[in-house]
Formats: C-alpha cells, structure tokens, sequence
C-alpha cells in the first residue's frame, strides 16, 4: 500500500519542448526534480477530468535512463490520479507503435502517453534523453498545449507521488494499491507487446501475400539496419519471420540503451554499414550490390530507402508514394487520396505530382505535430519531411517501418505479372523524372553556433530578404509563416526561404532538436526539367552554375560569423 506525498520544488527555466519533444543531455535530466518538475507540469496544463481515471500509455526506445523516467513517470502517474497505465513491455515501443496504441484505446478513456525517445540523437549517459507527451488522438500535443506545458513548468512548486521505494515490473502486469485518505484505490499496470499491435495493424494495411511474391524472386535481394534502435524488433518479426528475409541481411536489431555507440540516424553520413552494402558512394562497381536497402532511426519513426548505389531523397520518396498511391493498399483503404502535405524545407517534387492528380498539397512547418490538424479534419491522406520522415493518417506520427512497406508494396505491384528483369528503385526513380523532372536536394548542418553567432546569421538573413529579390528575375524571398486552416493558430518565424522563379530554393533554419548550442540548418533544392540531366551526382549539381552553398554563405555570411569554413554535416 502506498500514500501519495507532495514534494516542494523550483522550477528549471529550460524545459521547452522543441520540434519534437523535450531533448536534453541524461546529465541535464538527472539534476534533482528534473523529469518530476516536467511530468508533473504536463499534468497541471490538463483539467483533471482529462487525467483523472483514465488510461495513461508509456514507452519508450530503450535509451539509457528511460528505466528511471518510466519508474518515475508510474508513480506520479497514479499520484495525479490516472485510472490506468498500459506499459510498453519492458518500456520498449516504438514512436509509431505508441502512437497507435494511444489511439486503439476505447474512445473518451485514454488520457495520452509519455515516450521517452530523443529519436535520432545519440543515446547513452553523456548522450541525449527525451520526453514526448501525446495527447489522445496518437499525435504530438500541438504548439499551444506545448506553450503551456512550457509556462507550468516555469511556475511549479510541488510535485505529487507515490511515496515508495518500489520498483514496478516492466515485464508482467501488476496492481498498486493507493491509500488516499483511508479508502484503497487499486490501479492497474497493463504490459502491451513491443511488436504484437503494431505487426497485426501493419497485415492490415498492406497486402502481405503479394510483397511475398517480391521477395520468392531469386533477383530481389533486401537489406535492413536497425541501428540498434527499436525498429530491430519490428524489422526481425515483419521481414525475417514473414517474408522470410535471411537473418545475415538483417543487421543490428537488437536494441541497446547506447545504439552500440552509433548516431541511429538513418542519412548518408550514420548509416555507414548500409552505404557501404548498398555502395551508394560508388566506391566498387564490380560488387553485386542489394537491390533495396533500408533503416529507421532509433524510435523507428524515421526511414531510409536505398536503391543499389543510388539514396532516394526522401523528398523524392513522398514524391514516388503519392506518384504510385493507387498501388499501395494503405493508402487507398478509405478511397483515393485526400490531399498530401509537405514541411516546409521538403523539396517541390511531391506538389508536381499533386498538381498532375488535381490533389491539394499543403506546406507546414517543421516538425510532425503541425500534420496532426490536417491529419485529424480529413484533409491529408499522406504526409512527409526531407529529415526521412513519411507517414499517413493510420496514425499521427511518422512511420519507418511503413514506409518501408509501401515501398515494397509499389515494388511488388510493378513486378507483379514481371517474367523479366527487376523492375527495381531505380526504374521507377528513373521514370518519375522523366515525367515530373527531377529536385536535386541536400543540406549542410553547421552545428554548435554559440547565441550571438545564431543572432548574427538570423539578422544577416532578414536583411537579405529585400536584396534577394532583386538579384534576378522572378526572384521571391521570405520568412515562413503558417497559418494552420484547421485550428487558424499562426506559427510565425519557421525559416527563410529564397526562391527562384523555377521553384529551385535555399532555405534556412535554426533546428528545435538539438541538445546543445545552436544548429543552422541550410536545404538545398535544385530543379531540371525532365529534358535537362536527370542522372547527375547530387553534390555536383548544387554547386554547378549558380553554386548555391557558395551564395548560402554569402547570404548568411556564417562562416565569418561563426569562424567556420565548411558545414558540420552533409545529407
Ligand atoms: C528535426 C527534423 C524535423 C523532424 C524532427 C524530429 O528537427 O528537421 O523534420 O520532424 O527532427 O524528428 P529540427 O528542428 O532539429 O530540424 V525525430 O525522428 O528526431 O522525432
Ligand atoms: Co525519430
């Protein structure tokens, strides 16, 4: 039997949540009241009609620390008065998978669900931790319960809690008595699968018999990267125990709390294993190279898709989904396409294909929650970012592993009566250009600018809006602002965007992620026509005629701002 105790505090004056989440180093959480202080102030911006009895979900990526905000987060759970919690087993759910257990809770029952992932970021106890709270439809609480949650943590000054020692089984379901006040109130500790929901959810949408037919082709070789993150799991249960891929092309799938010291980021520079199987680099022509190859990042909410020696941007991903929706079982479970929506920084090329099939295509800000409005008022079927980021409205985050299935499925579908050669990713890509024409895309990361530096670059660039427009015909300049139709709520400062009367841009923005310092993020995006080169090298292309990170450093002027004379990393 456990009391509840009120715990007196102070606040920290840092904990807002970013694009996606509260991320911080472990050595930030582990200051005293640090995880209390923020679960408690979730609490406190909801009435507690909302909390009071009902479902509370928890999960996680298993990142180190995460055992200690789960034990934490039970006991001020239940402190607060939740009816309920169902526990990811062993604290270990994907981002997606949360999502969807949010929203198969019965309707008006579940309060929402903490997930404790700093996805992409590093993990381990001089790495990154994080904390996402989701609120009952699956998604990300929106800016303006973000704001709040932000201003109740600047006010707190006591917690509630369990007043025990006891640590609560993470494998096998268990009670907690509370004594409030003299009467017993019993709370349950349901323990959900990892996989079991998420893999049946996924037989659903997809049509698994026919990917089958794909992978019994002697000439389809598959590959997959688990990063160490918690995609493994989902990867070993859907590739290896249903379409029966060979283990040795299934690699770190075992999740572990430090990703085995790697960066589970899905891009060209910490996939290394897989650019290297896959030879996007085109360092040995002579090798037989897979003929998909694919990651997720470490809460598996991110995806990469390779072809053999060739990345598909993932600009270029949503753009070849929507292009070939109709063969996507998914997709077209409630009929044909509503809409489709891009973030802001995501290259042209889905609008080209919206434009063809007389679909509206939306552009938001950066960032999953900002999908969620269109997502929820029926407006959008499919959704995406350049950060490897693609999902739908099967649930309200983005989804590795489903993007990874829709491209097997458009793989599937194309073969399907193929006696023949493969018709493989880079037909498909090859075929895309040709009709839409191509955006070459990719971004330089100049990391770790200190305030004033970030204060200089942004002021440069403000100033620059007028003189770009000037530079040459047709020229258009602005910073982004978003106007969410749904709810009407204004997000105004989302980055600067100088664009060229073909559509070809460079954009900037400060990344809302990061743990320390401040991140400039630099989008290049540059457009042929379908008669122009469609087959050149990524890199060459930006710099060839007018070389757009040679005027990107001119019209930020960071490397003098920031002593710097290149970016941190290229994607
Ligand atoms: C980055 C990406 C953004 C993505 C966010 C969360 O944000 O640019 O597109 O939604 O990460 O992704 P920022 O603010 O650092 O640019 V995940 O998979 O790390 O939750
Ligand atoms: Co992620």
């Amino acid at each position: 039997m456990s009391k509840i105790k009120e715990v007196q505090t102070k606040p920290y004056t840092d904990q807002k949540m970013g694009t996606s989440g509260l991320r911080k180093k472990v050595k930030v959480y582990q200051q005293e009241n640090y995880i209390e202080n923020f679960i408690q102030s979730v609490f406190d911006s909801y009435k507690p009609e909302d909390y009071k009895g009902k479902t509370l979900i928890i999960a996680g990526d298993g990142r180190f620390y995460n055992d200690v905000a789960i034990q934490l987060t039970i006991k001020i759970g239940v402190a607060n008065g939740v009816g309920k919690i169902v526990l990811a087993e062993n604290g270990l759910m994907s981002t997606p998978a949360a999502s969807l257990l949010i929203r198969s809770q019965p309707k008006g029952e579940c309060y929402g669900g903490f997930i404790f992932t700093a996805s992409h970021n590093p993990g381990g106890p001089n790495e990154d931790m994080g904390i996402k709270f989701n609120g009952d439809n699956g998604a990300a609480i929106p800016e303006g319960k973000n704001n709040e949650v932000f201003e109740a943590t600047k006010k707190i000054t006591r917690y509630l809690i369990l007043d025990t020692e006891e640590k609560f089984p993470m494998d096998k379901p268990s009670e907690i008595k509370v004594d409030e006040n003299g009467t017993v109130r019993t709370v349950k500790i349901e323990i959900e699968s990892t996989t079991k929901r998420y893999v049946e959810e996924m037989q659903k949408l997809f049509d698994f018999d026919l990917i089958k037919t794909l992978f019994k082709r002697d000439d389809f070789t598959f590959v997959f990267d688990g990063l160490n993150g918690i995609s493994g799991p989902y990867g070993l249960e859907i590739f290896h125990n249903i379409f029966g891929v060979p283990m040795e092309n299934l690699d770190k799938c075992k999740p572990l709390p430090d990703f085995g010291g790697l960066h589970p980021d899905p891009n060209l520079v910490h996939a290394k294993d897989l650019d290297v199987k896959m030879d996007v680099f085109k360092k040995d022509l002579s090798k037989k190279v897979p003929d998909m190859g694919c990651a997720c990042d470490g809460d598996a909410d991110r995806n990469i898709i390779f072809g053999p020696r060739m990345l598909v941007s993932p600009s270029d991903s949503l753009a070849a989904i929507t292009n070939n929706a109709e063969l996507i079982k998914s997709l077209m479970r409630n009929g044909p396409l509503k809409g489709v929506a891009r973030s802001m920084p995501t290259s042209g090329a889905v609008d080209r294909v919206a434009k063809k099939k007389g679909l509206k295509c939306y552009e938001v800000p950066t960032g999953w929650k900002f999908f969620g409005n269109l997502l929820d008022d029926g407006r959008i079927s499919l959704c995406g970012e350049e950060s490897f980021g693609t999902g739908s409205d099967h649930i309200r985050e983005k989804d590795g592993v489903w993007a990874i299935l829709c491209w097997l499925s458009i793989l599937a579908q194309k073969n399907k009566d193929n006696k023949g050669k493969l018709i493989g990713i880079p037909e498909i890509m090859e075929e895309h250009w040709k009709c839409y024409g191509r955006d070459y895309y990719c971004r330089y990361d100049y990391e770790d600018l200190n305030n004033e530096q970030a204060a200089k670059v942004k002021e440069n660039l403000t100033k620059n809006i007028e003189t770009w427009k000037t530079m040459k015909e047709g020229n258009e300049a602005c910073i982004f602002e978003y106007n969410d139709p749904v709810d009407h709520s204004v997000s105004k400062n989302q980055g600067w965007i100088f664009k060229y009367k073909d559509g070809s841009r460079i954009i900037f923005r400060f990344s809302g992620t990061s743990s320390a310092g401040a991140t400039v993020r630099i989008y290049f995006e540059k457009h042929v026509e379908p008669d122009g080169d469609l087959l050149a090298d990524v890199a060459d292309v930006v710099k060839a005629g007018e070389n757009f990170p040679e005027l990107a450093v001119k019209l930020s002027d960071i490397h003098n701002v920031a002593g710097r004379t290149g970016p941190t990393v290229i994607t």
